[in-house]
């Protein structure tokens, strides 16, 4: 655990007693600090009791008053589309408002730092997809490297939760724009961002809210090096307003498809192959078509973009092309479970929407789709363009029917459940298919998550017989 720093002998809200909430109940009891905890749910205020923290009702004001900053959890809106009473409240008082990753930053630097030969570092990404790919790739090149890292943020662990890092260790976050929309100090020695489309837009009230959200990791601070996706505009805008001119290597512009020759430095991956381009020369290159845990465009830009972080961290192409190779890809996301008879299953049951899908769909070739389950507003219409791919859809859940009608002249089957899909798409496919699991669906009306879909999936191909 990281102990919070600059607080010792002060009581601080804790607002949410989720993973954030409770890991910066614990560090700022380790840092001196009295947490005075309110959850809005008895059962989470409960299971902070058994852990010795003493619930206090931080609605009213007389608690409010006493405390030198709330810090709050992710999932609870402090703007939009309506501010939590208690943060709204701790802003009429004039207390601050701040998040873990906020205090994480102010807390990192230890006395212990002066002895080691090089001070830990710590990496940031965030953008709208392939955050958490990109997180864990990072990781994974770093360790293969022989590099002390831990992982944590919007990946599923608390940033205050981590282990002091040790002499040249590194931290990799993935960060929401839920988390840098707060947070009163981001200082990252590198920063990533990935992409940006639509996504949680009524927490940013809109597009401009949620960019600007994002932008804040590269504005807070500054971090030594930005590595920055530049398939949309507001990736090219973000990169312009950070560098000097166009050969101002503090920034690494990264893309999928585009070539990007005639900067200071930039990483980019066309067809399939990766170029690494410093003032005007190429300086590395590697292959990415045969990786087998980073299949299709969406991939490449993710390794384009890990490939920057860790150049900028230090390490040399070869080895991280070494570790590209051995990365075996997150659950759930383009997953390869298992080749049998020439045929490769895989799992994408984290594609809950038709844009995760289309991805998927453009990221194979011969395919056999297991799709269907809890279907969005308009279906899969939007996804008519990327059907070419497909040799046969198997369709699953509630929405099968209605997929089914969307699909016109591309060979179906409705088989409503995922044994049945599993067993038929099997049964059919022939060597070079790829039977895909990427619902386009939410799995709510047969799962209790997109995570358990895509265990049963894996259990499923794991059961099939062998040759
Ligand atoms: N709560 C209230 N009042 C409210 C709303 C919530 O008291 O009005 C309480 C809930 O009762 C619950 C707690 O707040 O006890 C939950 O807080 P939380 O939703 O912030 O969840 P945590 O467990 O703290 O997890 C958070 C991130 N969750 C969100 O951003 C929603 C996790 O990201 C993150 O891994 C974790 O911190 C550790 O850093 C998850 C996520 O869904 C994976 N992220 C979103 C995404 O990826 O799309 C942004």
């Amino acid at each position: 655990m990281i102990p919070v720093q600059g607080f010792s002998g002060q009581r601080v809200g804790v607002l949410g007693l989720g993973r954030s909430g409770l890991a910066t109940a614990r560090a700022l009891t380790a840092g001196g600090a009295t947490p005075v905890v309110w959850d809005d749910s008895p059962e989470a205020r409960a299971k902070a009791e058994a852990e010795g923290f003493t619930p206090e009702d931080l609605r009213r004001d007389n608690v409010l008053t006493t405390l030198a900053c709330v810090v709050t959890s992710p999932g609870i809106p402090h703007l939009y589309p309506a501010p939590h009473p208690v943060l709204l409240r701790a802003m009429q008082l004039g207390v601050p408002l701040d998040n873990d990753i906020g205090l994480f930053f102010r807390s990192l630097g230890q006395q212990d730092w002066a002895a080691y030969d090089t001070a830990p570092r710590v990496v940031a990404i965030t953008g709208s997809n392939g955050k958490s790919t990109t997180t864990a790739l990072i990781a994974h090149i770093l360790a293969e490297s022989g590099r002390e890292v831990q992982m944590a943020g919007n990946i599923g662990r608390g940033v205050l939760d981590i282990d002091p890092p040790g002499d040249g260790g590194v931290v990799v976050l993935e960060l929401s724009s839920y988390q840098t929309d707060l947070a009163r100090a981001l200082t990252p020695d590198v920063a990533v961002f990935t992409n940006l489309s639509p996504d949680h837009l009524d927490r940013h009230h809109g597009m401009g809210g949620y960019f600007a959200a994002k932008r804040r990791l590269f504005a807070e601070g500054g971090p030594d090096r930005a590595v920055v996706g530049v398939d949309e505009t507001e990736g090219w805008f973000l990169a312009d307003q950070l560098a000097m001119g166009p050969m101002d290597d503090r920034v690494i512009r990264v893309s999928s498809g585009q070539k990007l020759e005639t900067f200071g430095w930039s990483v980019f991956a066309r067809k399939g192959f990766l170029s690494e381009w410093r003032k005007g020369r190429q300086i590395a290159s590697a292959d990415l078509r045969d990786i087998a845990g980073l299949p299709g465009a969406h991939n490449h830009q993710n390794a384009a973009a890990a490939w920057a972080a860790a150049r900028a961290l230090g390490l040399g192409p070869r080895d991280i092309e070494a570790a590209l190779h051995s990365f075996a890809g997150l659950p759930h996301r383009s997953q390869l479970i298992r080749t049998l008879n020439g045929v490769r299953f895989v799992n994408d049951s984290k594609a809950t929407n038709t844009d995760s899908a289309a991805q998927a769909l453009r990221a194979f070739p011969r395919i056999r789709w297991i799709a269907g389950g809890m279907g969005k507003e308009g279906g899969i219409s939007s996804l008519a363009p990327d059907l070419g791919n497909i040799r046969k859809a198997y369709l699953i859940g509630h929405s099968a029917r209605d997929f089914a009608l969307q699909l016109g002249a591309t060979p179906q089957e409705i088989c409503e459940t995922m044994d049945r899909a599993v067993t038929r798409a099997a049964a059919e496919a022939e060597p070079g298919d790829v039977v895909l699991l990427a619902p386009a669906a939410a799995s709510f009306d047969q799962y209790p998550n997109f995570e358990k879909r895509g265990e049963h999936f894996a259990a499923l191909v794991a059961a099939l017989p062998d040759p």
